[in-house]
């Protein structure tokens, strides 16, 4: 019984059934990121020790080299996914191309791709603000058992199997979606157990806060440009209100809570936007859907964008489905 006691162990098990497919290998894998983000959580809430235990670089009292945290992150999910055995390769943002992990080995009939950014936002760690872990999971459309290729992680999002982020937060939640809803579990560090604690996760439809980085008003389209007028116009529920952390788990996150819009649109200096199509917008994407938000380019949906390399950029509007709507207007409109 889905209760808010339940553990995140309890609710995988439980929920093994209603996954599309049932091998138990989802539930697995799903498992594998649990562990690797209690390990995570665990070194990033020791970042603010730095000045006494040594910054990136240096070495250690133990004699180890201090790494960044963003390499420490993508090494321990590579590492906990590769040693599990349970996916045949993944791709990351802090990596050029994709790994793969005994896929040309016959006997080796794991089918699933991950694709993650291991610890987003990570210029937010030095000033003890929120980050977060963004991860996406396919189906390989090659064979089993033969080498994984390029085509396996350009996938459409549509084509999604899960999606979830950790945010390393006040409380540090993991939140997912395998397309049957959103659910988030709060980890109880005394214990390490992930507890169900936000069930069936959605946006309001309505929301009242924008989160843009403002400071890239000039050079943003004229449709975005008109929209952040709007949401600054007295009229009826507006103003709305402006939040922008700089860290897009958090920032999606209290949006999806409280009911809001976040936007990277593109300009001169990012001409396709900032994020990543395959680490962030469509992990990012599909949760929203599930979770009754929408999320776009301001044109076209996100989930429908054919990807074309590992590390493409996209503009991305997402989150409260009105407010998305009313911003598609604007760009339809502007541009
Ligand atoms: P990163 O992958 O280099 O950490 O960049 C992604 C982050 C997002 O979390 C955040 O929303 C955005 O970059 C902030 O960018 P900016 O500082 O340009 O507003
Ligand atoms: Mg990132």
């Amino acid at each position: 019984m889905a209760g808010k006691n339940q553990t995140l162990g309890e609710f995988i098990i439980e929920n093994q059934d209603s996954f599309k497919y049932t091998s138990g290998e989802l539930s697995r894998l799903i498992n594998s990121i649990r562990l690797a983000a209690k390990v995570v959580n665990h070194e990033v809430n020791k970042a603010g020790l730095v000045d006494i235990t040594g910054a990136a670089g240096d070495i250690n009292i133990q004699g180890e080299d201090q790494q960044k945290l963003d390499v420490y992150a993508n090494d321990k999910f590579i590492q906990t996914l590769t040693k599990r055995n349970i996916v045949c390769g993944i791709a990351s943002e802090e990596e050029d191309d994709f790994v793969a992990i005994n896929s040309q080995d016959e006997n080796n009939q794991n089918k699933y791709v991950v694709l993650i950014d291991p610890l987003d936002g990570s210029s937010n760690i030095d000033v003890n603000v929120s980050v977060g872990t963004i991860f996406s999971i396919f189906r390989r459309v090659t064979p089993a058992g033969t080498p994984v290729k390029l085509e396996d992680f350009l996938q459409k999002g549509s084509k999604q199997v899960a999606a979830g982020y950790v945010v390393y937060g006040t409380s540090t939640m993991l939140v997912y979606t395998t397309g049957d809803g959103v659910n988030g579990f709060t980890l109880n560090p005394a214990i390490g157990t992930f507890y169900l604690s936000h069930p069936n996760m959605t946006f309001p439809e309505d929301g009242n806060i924008y989160s843009v980085n403002e400071g890239n008003y000039l050079d943003f389209p004229l449709g975005i440009k008109k929209y952040i007028k709007y949401c600054q116009e007295e009229e009826g529920d507006r103003p709305y209100t402006s939040r922008y952390i700089g860290s897009l788990v958090s920032d999606f996150h209290r949006n999806m809570i409280k009911g809001g819009i976040y936007m990277y649109p593109k300009g001169s200096r990012n001409p396709n936007g900032k994020l990543r199509l395959l680490y962030e917008c469509n992990p990012m994407a599909f949760l929203a859907e599930q979770a009754n938000g929408k999320a776009s380019d301001g044109y076209v949906r996100t989930m429908d964008v054919e990807p074309t390399e590992l590390h493409q950029r996209v503009p991305f509007i997402c989150g409260s489905r009105n407010m998305v709507d009313k911003a598609e207007e604007f760009m339809r409109e502007f541009g």
